[in-house]
């Protein structure tokens, strides 16, 4: 598409789907024009793929997740497209700078952290593999909430992402199927009936995904929740406005608001509803487009892989076995073994209060057709392993990773250590009964969306150096090994790197009146706020460095700004007062005239995937810090590596397998291993002498304890120094002094600029196999038994290494 023809389809937008002209037009308009634009040429080929699935009769993946964190869509669309050039040249032709319009799109937060993210990654690596595939969520009105800092303190309001027209999206009212929930079941002539009390629709909102180069698309279809009935009419005619909108209003809370929830579980019985509401349309859908091809249901494993992303949809055990037995005919048996050749489950959480649990009770009333279903699943499992008395239930309660367990043909973990943790620990019986059923598959990212458009400079390099073809075989990045011994190959790096601190320290300037220097090492921690992610380790750290170099302010020391980003779910009171913590400090330590320049810290509000793709391009350092056995895997771990950041981290997650392949000299190692955690915890003490042995632990804590981080407020923070002086379970204090070791060195390698350059090329070089493309081809071949539909590219049976 020329420069040309683009422009003229943005000015036909504007004016006839917008009802505007250039005079009058905001950012916002001639984003959304652009993006219809845009969307134009995502339909041909999305349809392409579409036909060519349907031609090929063969296998479809479809992917069920509560989340998908999307973030903004212009720029994956028009990079994947590579229209980038022309889209700049039309913007500026008519007066646009295309970065300004890019960055005026509202993040789709449709999902918490890594989990959603990793969700959006696949589904791009799908397209871009050409495999085809649907994703399966939640249209949710709100997504993840805003956070504020209102003296220090997180503050939360709604989000409001549809405000504006969504560009992307299609309705399809004729894609819609009705949800029940509660009333009773009867046997009717050998049947077993389920006749629900109330029912919503959830209708379809189909989003298409374009791959790489834009040979392929798939499409997200999210649910939205709508009344069987718009309104009471009697209600209204008798002058009840109110509870005539009754109806409208409780069916639409379904799809309202996404849970804040990151691995804590919310037990709310709206929760259960929203997880039946998606699985079921989503199953619905699913049986509808395979009976529209073929006729034999028995034949649903051949053509059908359902991927559960957590047991957030676990209900699409028994909700697939009663399509299949109550609706279809089958017998039981032969359901559940049907319903499990199709279904397989990934476990992203080790924490037992992430570990779904429903109570029977709640499940009995919501679902009662799903609870008797569950009772005949479990017992056929016990009478298949009598001696083993394991149950899917508990207490009363429902316990849905057994659930997901027992129906699905594979279980995977999201990284090397996770899954061996899985084995031995929560899945440990289940392992012993089924031993071929839990396999690893390490996570990945999409380069397309964390190199090529976060970064464009290290792209530019990378594709100056070796060529484009890294963009969608990243293995290819092994190629700029070499070149790390290349004087001029580093100073270009260098060079990129530097730029893009130089923008973020604009940002930060413009956006909030803070000014870093940067020269400064930028030390970066972006995650979800949770105590076992340890933010509280590195702002304890921060503030044993500020007293040291109070002591010493004429010391040589190495510059350094450090970031936080993340948010803390909103009945979180621990990782909130972490947040205030670390605002707190920030305040002291960056107006202390003595130690400014040496240490700066800031915190800004609001973290989303727009934030994390200015921030990863521009970090030195990745902090990923977690206590070890805790982190399944991590994500942003792999973008930091890829974009150049050297990590200092536990042996924790894929930490383990980042630092394998970058190498151990490229990587500063701190802290106890999984299986140290386990031993120091049973140690009466552990933190007491932790802080006993380390007088800048000590000091460090103290301060905060006297409140010089909260003037005039003494036990301010009372509840987190009391926290690590005592229980101290997520061992902050015990991994303090090796943290503070490691930390010194990342000073001292810092100051070499020549060998910390060196290091960063051979991070980016190395963590090619931390695509999200690699994932998915492994995923298609070792759990989904999928091909790739791609005619040129070769993707079929390409090895996943
Ligand atoms: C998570 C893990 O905590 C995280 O380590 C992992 O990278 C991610 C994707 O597999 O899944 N599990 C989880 O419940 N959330 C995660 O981010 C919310």
């Amino acid at each position: 598409m020329t420069t040309t023809e683009l422009r003229e389809a943005i000015l036909a937008h504007l004016k006839y789907a917008l009802g505007t002209d250039p005079d009058r037009a905001s950012v916002t308009d001639w984003r959304i024009a652009l993006s219809y634009a845009i969307r134009d040429r995502i339909v041909d080929p999305w349809f392409a793929s579409t036909q060519a699935a349907e031609a090929a009769k063969g296998k479809r993946v479809y992917y069920l997740s509560m989340e998908f964190l999307i973030g903004r869509l212009l720029e994956d669309a028009v990079v994947n497209l590579g229209l980038m050039e022309s889209a700049s040249a039309a913007m500026s032709s008519l007066g646009l700078d295309l970065d300004t319009v890019l960055s005026d799109e509202p993040d789709a937060a449709l999902g918490n952290g890594g989990l959603g993210r990793l969700a959006a990654c696949f589904l791009e690596s799908l397209a871009t593999v050409g495999c085809p595939a649907y994703g399966y969520g939640i249209r949710y009105e709100h997504g993840l909430f805003r956070q504020s800092f209102v003296d220090g303190r997180q503050v939360e309001s709604p989000e409001d992402w549809l405000r504006q027209p969504h560009a992307w999206e299609f309705e399809r009212p004729g894609a819609a199927f009705e949800i029940g929930f509660g009333g009773r079941v009867a046997s009717n002539a050998g049947r077993t009936e389920w006749t629900p009390a109330e029912s919503v629709v959830a209708e379809a909102y189909d989003t298409p995904v374009i791959g790489w180069k834009g040979r392929w698309a798939n499409t997200l279809r999210l649910w939205s929740a709508k009344p069987t009935t718009f309104f009471d009419l009697d209600r209204f005619n008798r002058g009840d406005y109110y509870g005539a909108a009754e109806p409208e209003a409780l069916a639409r809370t379904i799809s309202r608001v996404l849970y804040p929830d990151d691995t804590t579980e919310e037990g709310k019985r709206l929760r259960l509803k929203q997880e039946y509401f998606f699985t079921a349309a989503s199953l619905n859908d699913i049986l509808r487009r395979f009976l529209s091809e073929h006729d034999d249901l028995r034949q649903l494993p051949r053509k059908v892989a359902i991927q559960l992303n957590d047991t957030h949809p676990a209900i699409a055990g028994p909700e697939l076995v009663r399509l299949l037995h109550d609706v279809h005919g089958m017998p039981l048996d032969e359901a559940i073994v049907t319903a499990r050749g199709c279904l397989s489950y990934t476990n992203h959480t080790l924490l037992p209060e992430a570990l779904e649990r429903w109570s029977e009770g709640l499940m009995g009333s919501l679902l009662p057709r799903h609870l008797s279903l569950i009772e005949r699943i479990d017992a056929a499992h016990a009478a298949a392993h009598p001696d083993r008395g394991i149950t899917m239930r508990e207490n009363g309660e429902v316990k849905m990773g057994e659930l997901a367990f027992c129906m699905a043909h594979k279980v995977n973990g999201v990284s090397a250590l996770h899954t061996e943790l899985m084995k031995r620990t929560v899945f440990s019986e289940l392992h012993r009964l089924h031993p071929e059923r839990i396999l690893n598959q390490t996570n990945g990212v999409t380069p397309r969306r964390w190199v090529l458009s976060a970064n464009p400079r290290l792209s530019g390099l990378l594709t100056d150096a070796i060529g484009e073809e890294w963009v969608d075989d990243l293995e290819r990045l092994h190629e700029i090994e070499p070149l790390a011994e290349d004087a001029g190959f580093r100073e270009d790096y260098a060079a990129a790197k530097r730029a893009n601190k130089e923008e973020l320290a604009s940002y930060l300037r413009a956006e909030r009146g803070v000014s870093v220097d940067p020269e400064a090492m930028f030390d970066v921690q972006i995650k979800r706020i949770h105590e076992y992610k340890r933010q509280h380790l590195n702002i304890l750290e921060a503030i044993a460095l500020w007293q040291e170099i109070g002591d010493n302010p004429n010391g040589d020391w190495t510059p350094r700004v450090k970031i936080f980003g993340g948010k803390a779910a909103p009945g979180y009171v621990f990782a909130k007062e972490i947040i205030h913590l670390i605002n707190s400090v920030a305040q002291v330590i960056n107006s202390d005239p003595v130690t400014s320049k040496f240490l700066k810290i800031d915190y800004p509000a609001n973290y989303n995937v727009s934030l994390a793709e200015r921030l990863i391009p521009a970090s030195d350092l990745s902090e990923q810090i977690s206590t070890a056995g805790k982190e399944a895997s991590g994500t942003g771990n792999m973008k930091f590596a890829l974009n150049g950041a050297l990590t200092i981290g536990t042996l924790d997650g894929a930490n383990v397998e980042i630092r394998e392949l970058v190498g151990a000299e490229n990587f500063f190692l701190f802290g106890m291993d999984a299986d140290e955690v386990m031993a120091r915890r049973a140690i009466d003490g552990h933190a007491a002498r932790a802080i006993e042995a380390d007088p800048r632990l000590a000091r460090a804590l103290d301060a905060i304890r006297d409140g010089a981080f909260s003037p005039g407020e003494r036990g301010r923070f009372d509840a987190i120094v009391s926290n690590l002086s005592q229980a101290d379970y997520f061992l902050v204090s015990s991994d303090f002094t090796d943290y503070w070791r490691a930390q010194r060195e990342v000073d001292v390698a810092y100051r070499d600029r020549t060998a910390w350059m060196r290091m960063a090329i051979l991070n980016t070089a190395r963590s090619g196999w931390f695509s999200s493309d690699r994932t998915i081809r492994s995923y298609m071949s070792q759990i989904w038994n999928a091909q790739g539909l791609l005619a040129d590219a070769g993707t079929d049976g390409r090895d996943e290494g």
